[in-house]
């Protein structure tokens, strides 16, 4: 009979080994494509007041297959670039069936996605000039609104769990910037961090971690990537060499393509399966 707490323990360490396969780093054909037959999360429109713009402000979210108000979900935070809004994710991204792909293949936890508009100002739309100083100011200013009131109304609002590793964020380019600069500054907020193609809006190294040991004690998962034909790759490359100087754990995902959705719908794939498992059962990135 003694034995049998020694069998329950090996096989317990076997199907840890045996889950923690290697993870694809290019998305399967299809894996943005609708599916019939399977189950699908639920996309709706929410709007939030913000006293940091001093409007209503409209966000997306994505609650996935078998979405319960009687369970509890973590949540990300995903962010668009500097021509999209809270729908650019969901049209240009297909964010909702990537999603629903990988739920039906088991491949990610249950979370809460949250899309908001990250152009904190009172007409937010994408319109005119996207690089106009206001426009880029309030993709700075989007951290207090995040923090101050989307954060609490997803929370007031949604069964989520209120805790740093139950927060990610991440985002594409002007977003990924975001995520970088919110993300390492506030990581009494989030524990998942992820920046695709990060824009020049990302701090300087130096600014933006300026103490490392911090990120290193605190952070799940550290997640930089960019494709190798876009010309903002020295953004993400100067921030990944600071982080290995540093010893600050991260994965550096370089992936073949340029600046668009088909290197950040790849991004969303593998880095969605990262989130929120223990790193035990994340697989192996190598
Ligand atoms: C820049 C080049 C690109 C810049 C921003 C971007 C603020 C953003 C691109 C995107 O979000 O796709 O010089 O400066």
């Amino acid at each position: 009979m003694k034995k049998l707490p020694l069998i329950i323990f090996g096989l317990l360490v076997l199907s840890i080994y045996a889950n923690a396969q290697n993870l694809e780093k290019q998305a399967p054909e299809g894996f943005d494509v609708k599916k019939p037959g399977i189950q699908r999360g639920t996309v709706d429109t929410v709007t939030y007041a913000s006293e940091t713009v001093g409007t209503e402000r409209a966000a997306t979210i994505y609650t996935p297959p078998g979405y319960s108000e009687n369970n509890t979900y973590p949540v990300l935070y995903l962010l668009h670039g500097i021509g999209g809004d809270e729908y650019a994710w969901l049209k240009n991204g297909r964010a909702n069936v990537v999603l629903n792909n990988l739920y039906a293949r088991d491949k990610i936890e249950p979370m809460i996605v949250v899309m908001p508009n990250g152009r904190a100002m009172k007409d937010d739309r994408a319109v005119g000039n996207v690089f106009a100083d206001d426009k880029i100011e309030a993709f700075a200013t989007f951290e207090q609104d995040l923090l101050n009131d989307l954060i609490p109304f997803i929370e007031r609002n949604y069964p989520a769990i209120e805790d740093r590793e139950h927060r990610a964020l991440a985002g594409l380019s002007m977003g990924g910037g975001q995520s970088l600069n919110f993300g390492l500054a506030n990581l009494d907020a989030f524990a998942w961090v992820g920046g695709f193609s990060s824009a020049p809006n990302t701090k300087e190294p130096q600014q933006l971690l300026p103490d490392p040991q911090q990120a290193k004690d605190q952070l799940k998962l550290l997640w930089i990537s960019c494709g190798d034909e876009d010309d903002l790759m020295r953004i993400s490359k100067r921030t990944h060499e600071y982080l290995e100087q540093h010893s600050v754990p991260h994965i550096f995902h370089t992936e073949p393509g340029g600046h668009d959705f088909e290197v950040w719908k790849n991004d969303l794939y593998i880095f969605s399966q990262l989130l929120f498992k223990p790193a035990k059962k994340r697989g192996n990135y190598d």
